[in-house]
């Protein structure tokens, strides 16, 4: 191949992969003020060298970096669609520090704008998406929680009146305290094997907490929806707003932007989603923006009071036992800043308690006054141990739980590590205080 030609395919290369980075990509690890350089196409056509130059501290290029690697197959993907070429090289993404200081800033201010639109236009991508396909699968993580039951529920329900063809798709059993929500009966377990003109995955930030509905992102057009800051952008496309206080903030938003009129059963599972995930309306996730679609949602029926004493009024005599059991373990570390509770799997199976039944036991060692991060540690069956966190003030608990191969949000997230129970505690409680003095 002539070196003009070559030429010309890598700079069309620049341009394509530019579009995509700025305006598709919503990895909220990828910083705005990154920049394609320069494209370099080997002969063969087998791999496309990307050069990369990323402003900004150490931290911010490597998540960036880290990022846009993971995006490149998506990339590549996209480019298939936008080129004409005979092979679609494999994309290598490499640092380019030599000309960072020589990015103009009008530059990245035009590719941050750049960056705003291409939030509407993985909008209306999704909404395109949706309403030209009819078999949607939707599914969510293991071990659900009110956001996940809420979000896809409503969706389903949504969908169902578009005139679609929705399968809520999930693990486990609908938790005893959400069978209210319309249509809890309809879930099904990820046994058939099934391809579906969408797959629709919510609140899930990891693909390997989907656990054995994994296989359906597998040859299928996936969208991630999610508000987990630290999502791994799974999907072919990747919807994450890491401000939405729930899941079903994002759900609301689409079913608004579908047009589908919103009815007492949606707007329900709507509420149950934002009611759960904001700690009834306490977290700092809680936004003026939250407040009004609670608004709306009641002005479509929901009645707050027979919502929460279904949700909160409604502790089954196992839950109870376990908070007891809980918390006469209470342990307290740090001068008392961290708080922390341990379940026995022989203590649960004692009892008879079911998964959902820790729910929120771990916010009442967070709210001990003085405690800024509680933990609870629970055995799980596999040997494992799954490790809930939460902070009050200050604490990141997202980061610490992303030392042990797990996260979530800043003042929520969890992780689940194998070993011995006592061995794991002290090192998390380690790893805490070390987060303290930091
Ligand atoms: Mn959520």
């Amino acid at each position: 191949m002539s070196s003009q030609r070559l030429n010309r395919i890598s700079e069309e290369l620049k341009k394509e992969i530019s579009k995509i980075v700025m305006n598709e990509l919503k990895d909220p690890r990828i910083s705005a003020m990154c920049s394609i350089v320069s494209v370099e196409t080997t002969p063969d056509l087998k791999y496309a060298k990307v050069y990369v130059s990323i402003y900004g501290n150490k931290e911010e290029k490597e998540r960036t970096f880290k990022g846009l690697k993971n995006a490149s197959g998506f990339i590549r993907r996209r480019l298939g669609d936008e080129i004409k070429i005979r092979y679609l090289p494999e994309i290598q993404f490499i640092l380019d520090d030599s000309i960072e200081h020589g990015v103009k800033i009008t530059e990245i201010l035009n590719e941050i704008k750049k960056k705003e639109e291409g939030k509407k236009l993985i909008n209306q991508v999704v909404l395109k998406l949706i309403k030209e396909s009819r078999n949607i699968a939707i599914l969510s993580h293991i071990m659900p929680d009110g956001d996940n039951i809420g979000s896809c529920l409503a969706l389903y329900n949504a969908l169902l009146k578009l005139g679609k063809n929705p399968l809520v798709i999930l693990d486990d059993d609908v938790p005893e305290v959400y069978k209210f929500l319309k249509n809890s009966n309809k879930t099904v377990k990820p046994e058939l094997e099934c391809n579906f003109d969408l797959v629709i995955v919510l609140d899930c930030g990891d693909a390997d907490r989907l656990g054995k509905s994994i296989k359906y992102l597998k040859n299928n057009n996936v969208i991630n929806i999610d508000h987990h800051m630290n999502n791994t952008n799974f999907g072919c496309i990747n919807l994450i707003d890491i401000s939405a206080a729930a899941t079903a903030e994002i759900v609301y938003r689409l079913i608004k932007g579908l047009d589908i009129p919103l009815d007492k059963d949606i707007c329900q599972c709507i509420y149950t989603g934002i009611v759960t995930d904001t700690g009834q309306f306490q977290y700092s996730n809680t936004s003026s923006y939250t407040h009004e679609i609670v608004a709306d949602l009641i002005r479509n029926g929901v009645e707050p009071s027979k919502l929460y004493k279904a949700i909160y009024q409604n502790n089954s005599k196992a839950k109870i036992k376990l908070i007891s059991e809980a918390l006469s373990t209470l342990r307290f570390d740090f001068e008392d800043k961290i708080a922390s509770m341990t379940i026995k799997k022989e203590i649960f199976d004692l009892i008879g308690a079911k998964d959902e039944d820790v729910d929120g036991i771990i916010n009442l060692a967070r709210d001990i006054k003085g405690v800024e991060v509680a933990l609870l540690f629970r055995e799980t069956e596999d040997g494992k141990v799954k490790i809930g966190f939460r902070s009050k003030d200050f604490i990141n608990v997202n980061e610490i739980a992303e030392i042990f191969g797990g996260g979530g949000h800043k003042r929520a997230a969890g992780a689940i590590v194998a070993g011995d129970l006592e061995n794991i505690k002290n090192n998390i409680i380690e790893t805490v205080i070390h987060e303290f003095r930091r």
